[in-house]
């Protein structure tokens, strides 16, 4: 099944209920979307955290966590190095953040020791609904690595196709994102665009996957910007994948997708051992629902 919009998440015929940890899960918005996660057969969450203070807002909020296993830590840094132990050895498919600050988690993800690096680059993905263009967007990296040289760009592009292909895509198009489609040496952002169509010229991305840039975000989403402009590309106004320079420009493009184009939006952080689900606080409900269910699909693909 393809997935063409994120409700579809919710009603995927899920192989096996993969193991949640959360840490910090004394947060009221994080519990509700476990618990309907849960209800849905999409995770079963092993909650690390203030006990006391979670049995609390579950009761308060009537939600049914009895049967839950909760580990109680109250210290964020302890409860994230357990958490990540969870998933290292085997206890827990994927792991998602509670009321911890990202960085706490994300240090103790890349523990040299016991975290969950790879030899790839840890990236984020957020994929948005939009309701003025017809597919999914997957947007990267606007959460995580900061300002990526080309190798990391290249990275962080494999990440994003797994993303895309974990929901049922065989096509993928990747558009890199720059503020112009000529190649000026003065901006950096035109000229890896140009280093990496011309790795896909040269076969390097996988079957299926096609890159192309540089070109501004109007020509990625919109042919009539392409037509108007005369610039010419196989996937001009049909990106899947907008690959952005900065976390900025990620940033940017993603606020302004949930704040002026009511997107709808699920993210997961790739290339670890596991998925990590990273939502922030100002997240809706909903879009906390979606991104768990994401993490369980690609684990469920990816990390069986
Ligand atoms: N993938 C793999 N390894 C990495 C990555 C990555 N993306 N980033 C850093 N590492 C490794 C480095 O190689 C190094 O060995 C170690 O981790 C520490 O690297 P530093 O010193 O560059 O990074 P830190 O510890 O200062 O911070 C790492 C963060 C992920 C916390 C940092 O990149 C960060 O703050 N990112 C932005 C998060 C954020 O504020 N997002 C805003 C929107 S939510």
């Amino acid at each position: 099944m393809s997935i063409k919009k994120l409700d579809q998440l919710l009603k995927v015929n899920y192989e096996r209920k993969v193991k949640l940890a959360v840490v910090a899960s004394q947060d009221e918005e994080v519990l509700q979307a476990i618990v309907e996660a849960n209800e849905l057969g999409i995770a079963e969450p092993i909650l690390i955290g203030n006990k006391e203070e979670t049995r609390a807002i579950a009761r308060e909020k009537g939600l049914k966590i009895d049967d839950y296993e909760i580990i109680d830590e109250k210290d964020l840094v302890k409860s994230a190095e357990i958490g990540v132990k969870l998933v290292s050895e085997g206890k827990a498919d994927f792991i998602m953040k509670g009321l911890v600050d990202t960085s706490i988690l994300l240090k103790a993800v890349l523990n040299k020791e016991w975290g969950l690096r790879t030899n790839s680059l840890l990236s984020h993905v957020m994929i948005y609904e939009v309701p003025s263009y017809d597919k999914l967007l997957y947007l990267t990296d606007g959460g995580m690595n900061l300002y990526p040289n080309l190798d990391d760009k290249v990275k962080i592009i494999e990440n994003s196709i797994k993303v895309v292909k974990a929901l049922g895509n065989e096509r993928v198009n990747v558009a890199c994102l720059a503020a112009k489609e000529k190649v000026n040496p003065k901006m950096e952002a035109t000229v890896d665009a140009m280093e990496l169509k011309k790795m896909y010229e040269e076969g390097y991305f996988e079957e299926g996957v096609i890159v192309d840039g540089p070109m501004a975000l109007d020509l990625a989403i919109s042919k009539k910007s392409a037509e108007i402009k005369g610039y010419e590309s196989q996937i001009a106004g049909e990106a899947d994948v907008l690959l952005v320079p900065t976390i900025e420009m990620g940033n940017g493009i993603g606020k302004s997708i949930t704040y002026f184009a009511n997107g709808k939006s699920a993210g997961i952080i790739m290339g670890a051992k596991a998925p990590i689900v990273l939502v922030s606080r100002a997240d809706s409900h909903e879009s906390k629902l979606y991104s768990i269910a994401l993490g369980s699909i690609i684990s469920n693909h990816l990390y069986k």
